[in-house]
């Protein structure tokens, strides 16, 4: 118990402060501060790893009053909140984010070169936090972004990875990994709230009890203890508000096993710490794919008990009771990483404030929202149920009466028979069983929703088809949207200020506004202002690319983009199979008109991943073979930049002509790198997957290259007897390359090395690239038409950028508050 904060103490006088002012010489002032007295340096004996540091410093000081204001409104007005938990966030470097959420970029520039100091090298300087595996992480960091610059009242729980997302190298053409060093130099953006930390109990087992009272209850022994500590960093909004992203580090409870040092055995001593450690140590690394891992199960319990236990705290510290626990917090399940909270909610209210079952279970359905981000069949995790057992005791007695209760319901309510009980029930009893999660958080939420249009009608009609039936007004879509603070105004700065100069700035809060720059699109200046800031963002790709890989691009090339994460149901050798067929094309002296073209590959493959390796590896041969071949490589370049990251796609997004989004339809849930790209003005050529299908929609059949089977064909030609054969057999183009792929010419040293490869597409296909080839040839054909008229190429391009204003996360996070969370942003507050 502590007494109330006098939040007014923090901000009317301090505001005002040069502490924490924004003028040039303000943010002088405390960086030389900074840099004395919390580096502990002069600036003559700094590096510039210091200076960087002090910089950080003296943004995150601005920013945590920003943060202090918006906690005093939320408290004052007692406003209901939005908790997002999420297993992952990829937030990117904070320095020029914060920068330009303050609008201080140009007096903190200035202020900078008045000490000699290049503001752009410091930029450069930060390792972003990569904890997360791709678009899932990136998406609740876009969110974070647009809950606090419109204004929803918001805290983000998640888990201090010491180790995130791998670093990648590429030797001999394979993906090597390597660990992540983000906190090598310390993490100036974080605060450590040591007073602020949980209890996170494992394992043992679970006593009933029955009082002389004849009251019943659990108890839980459990046979390890650990704590939570929240580490904080505040996120500030676009000249908006803040909102705090409070991740959780497990420590031992007792540094130190007194009883065993004084046994005189000081290494079981020390042994309790390293394990509690552990639980945070390293982000599991796959995109899509469950392990089913004990360690992973921890992590998920870890950070989300420490979190309800914030949200419980926070709640009892306004003075509230748990009854209300819901009309304060709406609390989002970001796919089902964090889905035990279902049971951890009812743990903590049945078992620990002996709240009834059934106002409990009310609390809970009505505190969470589910958010499913995935149809593919590896990805819905399940966790077996001697494993939960071991980990979670009681968790796994709550989960049985949930799902008790639920067929109880179904069978004398809903009249179900045997088979869709089966099929509805939280335990799938094959094998040793085990707990269906998506299941589990569909029950617990009063809200489900998928992240495209696309996406939420295929998960009503498979994945939680009996769940859609049997609740309709569960199910709702929210299509993902992305940031244009980070996704064009921080990492496109030309193309920034051509907008803004030609429709004013609105747009960057109101994306919308961008459909104003449709009238532009077929003026001849403007196209011209246009193209020369692609051709400049491209020299300065082709440069970075020749820093990191050695291999000179010619900027007039179309720069064709494809980076994502590698997965066989992104395509990327569907892609690799026409760079092929281009080559063979050359090589067989087709090559009159051929435009010239550089195809830019990045991404990640999770590390057990053999296909996706491999992949990566077919990318890498084809580019030794052809950027050293001088018949070809006027024509052709072919690149894989390593280690893709939020730093490097901002450099890559802006200089993009071509992006390529042709997953096999029905696979991709939304995607978010396809608005990307179109938002910095590349052309789309993609499948009708995900928010494809949305994105073409407001952009024009005529603006976009479509191509390949529908979801529905896919799911037709799978049912019937699909022969990827035939389409070797009655395909020329494809035999020649299919033929070159297993002639050894690509690996001469290992002939065999794609055959895996070669033999899947053949004979089984799962994501019929045989089948889409075609129709992606013809779609390119078209692609090679409307590049040689630049105009109306760089015609296209505008309108695609003034058409991608559904495609904010401030949209995306606006049909959350008013389909889901319920909750009003500041700005519509009086
Ligand atoms: N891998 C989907 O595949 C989607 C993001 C964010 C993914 C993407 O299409 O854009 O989520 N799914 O909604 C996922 O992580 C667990 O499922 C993704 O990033």
């Amino acid at each position: 118990e502590r007494k109330a904060i006098n939040f007014d103490l923090l901000t009317s006088k301090t505001i005002k402060s040069k502490r924490i002012g924004l003028s040039k010489n303000d943010i002088k002032d405390s960086f030389l501060e900074n840099l004395f007295f919390h580096i502990g340096r002069v600036p003559k004996g700094a590096t510039i790893m210091d200076y960087y540091q002090a910089l950080a410093y003296t943004v995150r000081d601005r920013v945590f009053k920003e943060f202090v204001t918006t906690v005093k409104r939320i408290s004052d007005e007692d406003l209901r909140v939005v908790a997002y938990l999420s297993a992952e966030y990829l937030p990117g470097p904070h320095l020029a984010n914060n920068l330009l959420s303050l609008g201080i970029t140009e007096q903190t520039a200035a202020a900078m070169a008045e000490l000699g100091i290049d503001m752009e090298e410091l930029i450069l300087q930060e390792e972003e936090p990569g904890l997360g595996n791709g678009g899932l992480g990136r998406l609740a960091s876009c969110y974070l972004d647009s809950m606090a610059t419109i204004g929803i009242p918001s805290i983000a729980y998640g888990i201090r990875y010491e180790f995130g997302i791998f670093e990648q190298h590429i030797k001999n053409g394979l993906q090597e990994e390597y660990t992540d060093k983000w906190l090598q130099y310390g993490n100036p953006w974080e605060v450590v709230r040591s007073e602020i930390g949980y209890n996170i109990m494992f394992g043992g087992s679970t006593k009933h009890v029955t009082d002389s009272n004849g009251n019943f209850t659990v108890n839980w022994i459990p046979d390890s203890k650990l704590r939570g500590t929240a580490y904080d960093t505040p996120i500030l909004g676009y000249k908006g508000y803040g909102s705090i992203l409070r991740l959780w580090r497990a420590e031992a409870i007792d540094t130190f096993d007194f009883s065993a040092y004084n046994k005189g055995d000081y290494y079981k001593a020390v042994q309790e710490k390293i394990l509690s450690e552990n639980i945070t140590k390293v982000l599991y690394p796959n995109d899509e794919q469950e392990t089913g891992k004990e360690l992973r199960l921890k992590q998920q319990y870890f950070f989300v008990s420490c979190s309800l236990q914030d949200l419980i705290r926070l709640h009892l510290l306004q003075g509230r009771i748990l009854d209300t626990l819901h009309e304060k917090f709406a609390i989002q399940l970001n796919d089902t990483h964090p889905a035990i909270a279902v049971a951890e909610l009812m743990r903590l209210l049945v078992d620990d404030y002996q709240i009834d079952w059934d106002k409990s279970w009310n609390i809970t359905q009505r505190c969470f929202g589910y958010t499913n981000h995935t149809l593919l069949p590896e990805a819905l995790e399940k966790w077996s149920i001697p494993l939960f057992r071991r980990v979670l005791p009681r968790h796994l007695e709550i989960i049985y009466e949930i799902n008790h209760r639920f067929v109880q319901e179904l069978k004398y309510q809903h009249g179900c028979s045997d088979e869709q009980l089966s099929r509805m029930a939280l335990i799938d009893h094959s094998g040793e069983g085990s707990i269906r999660m998506a299941h589990l958080a569909t029950v617990g939420s009063h809200k489900v929703n998928g992240v495209s249009a696309l996406h939420s009608e295929l998960l009503k009609k498979h994945v939680l088809y009996d769940f859609a039936q049997l609740w309709p007004d569960k199910f709702c879509n929210v299509t993902n949207g992305i940031s244009p603070r980070r996704f064009i105004a921080l990492s496109n700065p030309l193309l920034t200020g051509l907008i803004t100069e030609t429709i004013g700035s609105g747009w960057l809060t109101d994306l919308k506004e961008l459909s104003k720059l449709e009238n532009m699109a077929e003026d001849p200046t403007f196209q011209n202002k246009w193209m020369a800031i692609k051709q400049t963002n491209k020299a300065s790709l082709s440069d970075h690319i020749k820093l990191e890989t050695g291999i000179s691009v010619d900027p007039s090339m179309m720069f064709d983009v494809h980076v994502k994460r590698i997965h066989e149901y992104k395509r990327q050798h569907l892609n690799v199979l026409n760079i092929l067929h281009l080559y063979l094309q050359i090589k067989k002296g087709n090559n009159k008109d051929m435009i010239p073209m550089a195809f830019i590959f990045a991404g990640k493959a999770a590390p057990g991943y053999f296909m996706a390796k491999l992949i990566i590896k077919l990318i890498t041969a084809v580019g030794d073979l052809i950027n050293q071949d001088t018949e070809v490589n006027d024509k052709l370049k072919v690149i894989f930049l390593p280690d893709f990251s939020v730093k490097k796609a901002q450099h890559i997004y802006p200089a993009a002509d071509l992006s390529e989004q042709i997953s096999m339809a029905g696979k991709e849930a939304s995607g978010t790198g396809n608005m990307k790209l179109s938002l910095n003005g590349a052309l789309t050529i993609g499948t009708l997957d995900g928010a494809n299908v949305e994105m073409m929609e407001e952009i024009g059949m005529d603006n976009f290259f479509l191509f390949g089977l529908n979801a529905e064909e896919v799911q037709h030609k799978k049912q019937g007897n699909y022969k990827p054969g035939d389409h070797y057999v009655h395909n020329l183009h494809l035999r020649e390359v299919m033929d070159f792929l297993i002639s050894g010419a690509l690996s001469p040293e290992n002939p065999k090395l794609f055959q895996p490869i070669y033999e899947q597409l053949l004979y089984d296909d799962p994501y019929m690239i045989m089948a889409d080839f075609e129709s992606y040839l013809i779609s390119r054909a078209k692609v090679y038409e409307e590049w040689g008229n630049q105009s109306n190429w760089t015609k296209k391009s505008i309108i695609n950028v003034a058409r991608m204003g559904k495609f904010s996360s401030d949209r995306s996070i606006q049909d959350y508050s008013s389909l889901i969370w319920k909750i009003d942003s500041f700005q519509n507050r009086p």
